[in-house]
């Protein structure tokens, strides 16, 4: 059977945080969907089309031919999971805090399907990145060059 996968997220903007679990997958499974999600508890900073552009654009020529890129609106994941037929979700975690934030959501989604979660271990030469903490820093000045993939990068300098 083909095992297949989904990375959801927000996306808002893909970080080399990401991108680093999304190729991780890639070696795991068959194939992957990014699934650029609404996270109620966020509010939206790039359109989502925009964000499914830049983590198209970011992702590695060697993973291209697994990974697919989506947007899901006001979806449940478990929905999106049923639809393309994936077994697991695999998110990436940055230590405790992720943990504690992510287990419960697992738990739900297992309840809702059977649909498994699989953790990986972040880089922890990128276990300081997230979307948020990104914008923040390039938004007073900071140098985040290092941290997100190049689209991402010449998107921030018009912001
Ligand atoms: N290193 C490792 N992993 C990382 C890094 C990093 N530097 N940065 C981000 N990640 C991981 C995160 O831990 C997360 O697993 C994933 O990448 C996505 O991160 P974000 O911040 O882009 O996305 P979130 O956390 O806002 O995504 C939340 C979802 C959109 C997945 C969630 O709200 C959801 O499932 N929404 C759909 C509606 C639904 O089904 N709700 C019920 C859920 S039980």
């Amino acid at each position: 059977t083909t095992r297949r996968c989904v990375c959801p997220g927000s996306f808002d903007p893909v970080t080399l945080g990401h991108v680093d679990v999304v190729v991780r997958a890639a070696a795991l499974f068959d194939e992957v969907l990014v699934a650029v999600m609404h996270n109620p508890a966020k509010q939206g900073t790039f359109p989502v089309e925009q964000r499914l552009e830049f983590v198209r654009e970011s992702l590695p020529q060697e993973v291209t031919p697994v990974v697919r890129v989506e947007a899901y609106a006001e979806r449940l994941l478990v929905d999106v999971c049923q639809e393309v037929g994936a077994q697991a979700v695999v998110k990436g975690l940055r230590g405790g805090t992720d943990f504690t934030y992510e287990l419960p959501m697992a738990l739900m989604n297992r309840h809702l399907t059977g649909v498994e979660t699989v953790f990986l271990p972040g880089d922890p030469a990128l276990e300081h990145v997230s979307s948020s903490l990104v914008k923040e820093v390039h938004r007073l000045g900071g140098d985040v060059s290092a941290l997100v993939p190049a689209p991402v990068l010449r998107a921030l300098g018009q912001i």
